[in-house]
């Protein structure tokens, strides 16, 4: 006979460590069954028909939604907990003022204790996944467990799960530890545990989002960013976008908005009518590992296969790509349905809800029929705007790096600034309104550094400075931007039209990259003047168009004032260069 191919190796016998570690895991937690996951078709087809039986999934209509479902989470359970979530270095420094610090052995105590026995009754799944190309040196592999099937299919649709990152393992010799469990869904019993210094995540109590599926946001961004830092890369909350102007030359943009501030939808946004000619291919949605390359500019790798994205607002006006793709193979979560039953959200422009987000008839005084956070898991080869440079192991060069948020004040549409330093400021003052992403209240204008308030694993002083030593290792540092696509009229109503018409703005900053397009030269950096954009078929008054290309000195000195008290909490540890950056900034306002 051949060799056996390793098909043939069963899985727990890949990998020692990862065995080891399942059987100290199973001690403790006392599963009544141990399931390693293979990642195949037929794994995942009999997940979703036990959820079936259990009545924890719902098929959808199969005519017009093949092969989609709905989940429902625990009412209580229904977005990330940044106020449960922990970093635990030995040092509380480390953790910087941007996170909640616990000492380790005091967050591994009180983890434990929870752990204690809670998979009896339940099966334990070991999931493998990579984070990134299989075949990528940028990859990195973890193993989460979990007693969650819901978790396994979301894992399954969101990483390259199964035996290939198993084997990826065995041969690294490394990997994230992540142990999950949903314990008892009770939020007094719910904490998101991370220990970046031991490469381990421990998350108890939800079974949602970010806070349960460890491969997304615990381990590719948390974990990842503190690893990135003394390896010499950047692990952020970006999408990567690549853009094809009619004379068909592709330019990569990353862009870092806040959670439900616009990435999916620009990743795949499709340009308006008067724009023939340009292309859009999605590389990522939501987290970009940013690599210098040995050429002297800066590699991205999209480290998830999938999207886990917003559904209100998805309609085929708004994202027409993200529209087609939800139409098969899709799991909805905290969605409503349709009396077809067919999945239903607010924004989405046709049908009516008849079952609410909670299985209730739909009645208008109880609320959106779909939890504002409610999302849709789908693999990125649906995407209309898929491109295979998604697989590229080296990654794709990224020729903009653009920061945003959604201000409906203050913030104009778009700014470029002076200096890869000054880039750093613009993004270390980004402020953004809070969104349904998260638990808590909607709507206030916080700090959201780099859209990575929630997800940087370690101090933001010791963070901007190790993005100041990246840009120095640049040979052809991309231009950096701010965008707003969210500024709003005194009656709350949009200024600028978003979506599709962003590409107009995308498209001017390629031309600044290129040296082909004029600007205003202002105090907080570089704006395009109306007639700077292409404006041909938009709809947009002149009188708002220079509303929103306008910078008002008054309220930018409050502005940065703030910013210099903000940045100020970081104390000794924060880089001079930066607070070089605020002085030149305010005497330019004067
Ligand atoms: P996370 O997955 O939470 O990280 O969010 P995201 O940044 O990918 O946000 P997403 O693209 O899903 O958008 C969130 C919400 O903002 C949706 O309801 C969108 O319809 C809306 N949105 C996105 N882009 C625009 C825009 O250009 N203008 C306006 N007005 N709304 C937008
Ligand atoms: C976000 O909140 O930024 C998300 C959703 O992308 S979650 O996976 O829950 O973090
Ligand atoms: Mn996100």
């Amino acid at each position: 006979m051949a060799t056996a191919p390793n098909t043939f190796i069963p899985l727990p016998e890949l990998s020692k460590e990862v065995a080891e570690w399942v059987g100290s895991v199973a001690q403790l937690t006392q599963p009544h069954r141990i399931h390693w996951c293979d990642g195949s078709a037929a794994e995942m087809a009999q997940l979703r028909n036990e959820l079936i039986a259990k009545q924890e999934l719902q098929p959808l209509n199969a005519e017009s939604f093949p092969d989609c479902y709905l989940a429902r989470s625990h009412p209580s359970d229904v977005a990330r907990v940044e106020h449960l979530t922990f970093i635990c270095t030995s040092k509380q420094e480390d953790a910087g003022p941007n996170n909640i610090w616990m000492a380790p052995a005091e967050a591994h105590q009180k983890m434990d204790a929870l752990f204690q026995g809670c998979m009896q009754g339940r099966t334990l799944y070991v999931v493998p996944y990579c984070m990134g190309p299989i075949d990528s040196p940028y990859s990195r592999c973890g193993v989460e467990i979990t007693d969650s099937a819901y978790v396994v299919i979301n894992m399954g649709i969101m990483t390259r799960m199964g035996r290939p990152a198993l084997e990826r393992i065995a041969a690294d010799r490394t990997f994230i530890k992540g142990l999950h469990s949903i314990g008892e869904l009770n939020p007094d019993r719910r904490f998101i545990m991370h220990f970046p210094e031991e490469l381990s995540i421990k998350s108890f109590g939800s079974g949602y989002g970010g806070n349960a599926l460890l491969g997304k946001k615990c381990h590719a961004l948390r974990i990842a960013s503190y690893q990135a830092r003394t390896e010499g890369w950047l692990a952020e909350h970006m999408l990567i976008v690549g853009l094809q102007n009619p004379q068909g030359e592709t330019h990569y943009v990353a862009c870092a908005f806040p959670s439900a501030c616009g990435k999916t939808n620009l990743a795949m946004l499709i340009p308006p009518d008067s724009m023939p000619g340009w292309k859009v291919f999605t590389v990522g949605d939501d987290i970009a590992w940013l690599h210098p390359g040995p050429d002297g500019r800066l590699w991205a790798i999209n480290p998830e296969s999938g999207y886990f994205g917003v559904a209100p607002g998805t309609s085929p006006k708004t994202n027409r790509n993200a529209y087609e793709m939800i139409r098969k193979d899709t799991l909805f979560t905290n969605v409503a349905r349709t009396a077809n039953n067919e999945p239903w959200w607010e924004g989405i422009g046709a049908g009516e809800p008849s079952i609410d987000w909670l299985g209730r008839p739909y009645e208008a005084k109880n609320g959106p029929a779909a939890h504002p956070n409610s999302r849709f898991t789908v693999s990125a080869v649906h995407n209309p705007a898929y491109t295979p440079e998604a697989e590229n192991p080296r990654g794709v060069p990224i020729s903009a790096l653009v920061f945003g948020g959604r201000r409906r004040e203050l913030a104009p549409l778009v700014y470029e600034a002076r200096s890869w330093a000054h880039g750093v400021l613009v993004g270390a003052s980004v402020a953004s309104e809070t969104t349904a992403a998260a638990t808590g209240a909607v709507g206030v204008v916080r700090r959201d550094p780099m859209a990575m308030k929630p997800f940087c694993g370690y101090n933001f002083a010791d963070y901007w400075q190790h993005w100041l030593n990246v840009g120095a290792k640049l040979k052809s540092p991309p231009k950096m931007f701010h965008v707003n696509w969210f500024r709003q009229n005194a009656d709350g109503k949009f200024l600028w039209p978003g979506f599709g018409d962003n590409l107009r703005v995308l498209s001017w900053m390629l031309d600044r990259c290129a040296g082909r397009a004029q600007a205003q030269d202002t105090a907080i950096g570089y704006l395009p003047r109306p007639q700077d954009l292409n404006t041909t078929g938009l709809d947009i008054s002149a009188e708002n168009l220079n509303e929103i290309l306008s910078v008002k000195s008054d309220a930018w000195r409050k502005e940065v004032a703030d910013i210099r008290s903000y940045l100020g909490e970081y104390g000794a540890r924060l880089p001079a260069a930066l607070l070089a950056e605020v002085d030149s900034v305010e005497k330019r306002l004067g």
